[in-house]
């Protein structure tokens, strides 16, 4: 952390070069204060006679991550970044930046507007903004065109993808390629200017080449892609601005930021960004975790397969245990196949291929597990299964190892109550396909040691997942709500809206996927075993749609019997099954229902509003820590709308009375389901929202 009593700016003289360290931990953010400092570090060896050349580097891990986020919302405070890069670009002294670690966003505008550009190797840089759902605002729409030729500017910044050094050196981005430390290089490149190898020129002199037909067709594109998202739309339209004079450009770039600055999508977005860091914010984040090298995974299906691989990939040894040799075998043969797909996508070279296949191991039982730091179960969702599991871990694993369960919904204090230490009892909830989804649910039970939490979210850091941690309840956060919320999608469906128009509905809005689509893709026979094992415990009164019953019934899935709701039967968008939609009208005749028209604006909101209803008692019970962890649950395990920040963070918008209005309606036709959480009444009646709870 930083200190407050250090600078956040230092100067340094040596002879004819000054030297210009940016020092603002962790990641060099750019604040009021940096700014300011900035701008007098350079204003004074700009005018100091005997510095003919300054060299601008970063202290710590990178060069800088551009502004800083956290400002992002409120007053404004001076110098703004354009006019310190103005300021410097206009110095008479040349400036070179010297750039290293990550180089993001108003980091590399900063770079851009400098004379010139060294890299260090393994540096990368990018113009991330629009995934902020902002443009580049200090001049790097204006000044990377400049230097790079259109489509690479286009590219760069409408997709905020990340470059690399050599990328970026070939590019035009950087001038020249480097080793050393940044103040190393920093030095080198000071006198390479004083020699005259390297030659300080100002972005701004240079003129961009705009071909307007380029620009539209990617303009188009966009528009196509993802009507919704305007910040790469703007992005693109303030590049067309490049060709005029800077001056002229910057303030047309300047009008466009602001215009995205103020929009929800910004807030939602940066909410989604602050999301997946606050999740590791946990009462156990002090405990020292545990010792990780060697993990075991129970159950070679597709979740155990996943998971292993995810675990090699993260650079841990791992033992895959099945029922018998064969099926250890075909497991194995299923994650190298995982890892090949890896190779393909450049993700990871032969040689490193074959060095994670080679710290696998497959085996029978669980004895090859008695040396495992962790073992992992990832069998089949049934209780007494892993019951009979865990007791016989409980008798060969090692003091000390932690014993994780994959149930999705199951009871994990019953299961660890199983050994004779559930301390070391814990849920590790993956998502599927585990090697590719990014969320984690670290289910802690009631015994459950602070050092084994610690060391789940250490274990999810290494993974690259993002971790929430939730307590226990059937489902936990994330298929607890959707077991809510995905009813009313059937309701709808039984009172009249098509499943089609309910998918697109949502899609509408930004979901990866409608429910009846994502049915179909999981497998509708997954939802009718679930419905089979609840349905002696659910009440009487509850509503109950029978139709994916019957269309399970038929031996259809989704798509992998090649027909569910939709028909999987050669390439082309998806169709309608005409079977289930004849099964739709027989359930709804058999119940005497009217089919009503749904406008798509309702069938949006009471999906909304089931799902936030559910989630605000999921925080009411304690069972997530704070509302944003029921976003980051939704945002990386669900497919939830990266603009709309999260459920919750989508409630604020729509503000608790409304909610609440709404569900007191919707009660008047089903009171069983349409309850008003505590929670929510709560806030309704205090004017708070679920933002402020985040911050208690
Ligand atoms: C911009 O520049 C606008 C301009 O065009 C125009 C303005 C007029 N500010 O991610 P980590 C914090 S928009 C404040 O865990 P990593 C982060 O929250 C900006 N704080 O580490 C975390 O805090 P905490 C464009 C920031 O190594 C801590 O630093 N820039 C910022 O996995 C460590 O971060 C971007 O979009 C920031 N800009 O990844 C870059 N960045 O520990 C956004 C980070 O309290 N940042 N923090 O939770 C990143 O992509 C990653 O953080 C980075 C490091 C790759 C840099």
């Amino acid at each position: 952390m930083k200190d407050q009593n250090q600078p956040v700016v230092t100067i340094r003289r040596e002879g004819p070069v000054g030297l210009i360290a940016i020092a603002n931990p962790p990641v060099n953010a750019m604040g009021a204060a940096v700014r300011q400092a900035l701008l007098d570090a350079v204003t004074e060896l700009d005018g100091d006679a005997d510095i003919q050349v300054i060299a601008l580097y970063g202290e710590g891990r990178c060069f800088s991550a551009g502004a800083d986020i956290r400002e992002f919302g409120k007053t404004p405070v001076p110098p703004r970044l354009p006019d310190v890069f103005d300021r410097i670009e206009a110095s008479e002294t040349p400036i070179i930046a010297v750039l290293h670690g990550t180089t993001l966003g108003g980091g590399l505008e900063l770079a851009l507007s400098t004379h010139a550009r060294v890299i260090l190797p393994g540096a990368q840089v990018g113009l991330p903004e629009v995934k902020l759902g902002l443009l580049p605002g200090a001049g790097g729409t204006q000044r990377l065109p400049r230097l790079v030729a259109l489509r690479s500017a286009l590219d760069i910044i409408t997709t905020g993808k990340f470059i690399d050094a050599e990328e970026a050196r070939d590019l035009g981005v950087a001038d020249l390629l480097a080793e050393g430390t940044p103040p190393e290089v920093a030095r080198a490149a000071a006198y390479a200017v004083l020699d005259g190898k390297l030659t300080p020129r100002r972005t701004g002199d240079i003129s961009a080449q705009i071909d307007q037909a380029v620009l539209d067709q990617t303009i188009a594109e966009l528009q196509a892609r993802r009507p919704a998202l305007q910040a790469p739309i703007k992005a693109a339209q303030s590049i067309g601005h490049a060709g005029l004079p800077l001056a002229e450009g910057l303030q047309k770039e300047r009008a466009l930021f602001l215009e995205l600055m103020e929009s929800d999508d910004r807030q939602g977005l940066i909410h989604a960004f602050a999301a997946e860091r606050a999740v590791r914010r946990i009462p156990e984040a002090e405990a020292t975790p545990r010792t990780l090298n060697s993990v075991g995974v129970i159950g070679g299906g597709t979740m155990g397969v996943g998971i292993a691989t995810a675990l090699l990939q993260a650079g841990l040894s791992v033992t895959l245990i099945e029922t018998a040799q064969d099926r250890a075998e075909a497991a194995q043969a299923n994650i190298a196949r995982n890892l090949d797909g890896a190779v393909k996508r450049g993700k990871i070279d032969a040689a490193t291929r074959k060095r994670l296949l080679d710290a696998l191991q497959i085996g029978v039982g669980v004895e090859p597990l008695a040396d495992a730091d962790l073992v992992i179960e990832a069998v089949f969702e049934d209780m007494d299964v892993k019951l009979d599991i865990f007791s016989r871990l409980d008798g060969v694993c090692k003091a000390g190892a932690i014993l994780a369960t994959n149930t999705s919904y199951l009871d994990v204090n019953r299961i660890a109550a199983a050994t004779s230490r559930p301390q070391d009892v814990i849920g590790l909830h993956f998502f599927s396909p585990a090697h590719v989804m990014r969320l984690l649910e670290v289910v802690v039970a009631d015994k459950t040691a602070p050092d084994a939490v610690a060391t789940a979210f250490d274990l999810a850091g290494r993974m690259k997942k993002v971790a929430v941690r939730s307590g226990v309840c059937d489902g936990f956060i994330g298929n607890r709500i959707l077991a809510h919320y995905r009813k009313v999608a059937d309701y709808m469906l039984e009172d009249g809206a098509s499943f089609e128009q309910i998918d697109r509905a949502l899609e509408g809005v930004g979901f990866a996927m409608g429910p009846f689509a994502v049915s179909d893709l999981a497998g509708m026979d997954i939802g009718w075993a679930t419905r089979k094992r609840k349905a002696p415990t659910r009440p009487a009164s509850e509503r109950y749609v029978e139709i994916a019953d019957r269309i399970c019934e038929q031996g259809w899935f989704g798509r992998k019997t090649g027909r569910g709701y939709y028909l999987y039967e050669g390439a082309g968008p998806r169709q309608p099954n005409p079977d289930a939609l004849t099964i739709v009208q027989a359930e709804r005749d058999r119940k005497g229902i009217t089919p009503r028209d749904f406008a798509e604006d309702e069938i949006v909101a009471r999906y909304m509003t089931a799902m936030i209803a559910e989630a605000a008692r999921v925080v009411e019970e304690g069972i997530a820590l704070r509302p944003i962890d029921v976003d980051a649950v939704f945002l990386f395990g669900y497919g939830f709308p990266r603009h709309l920040g999260g459920p919750l963070n989508h409630a604020d918008r729509i503000g608790a009375a409304e909610l609440v209005a709404r569900i007191e309606g919707y009660a008047t036709e089903d009171a069983d389901y349409w309850q008003v959480p505590d929670l929510l009444r709560q806030l309704a009646d205090t004017g708070r929202s679920f933002a402020d709870l985040n911050k208690e």
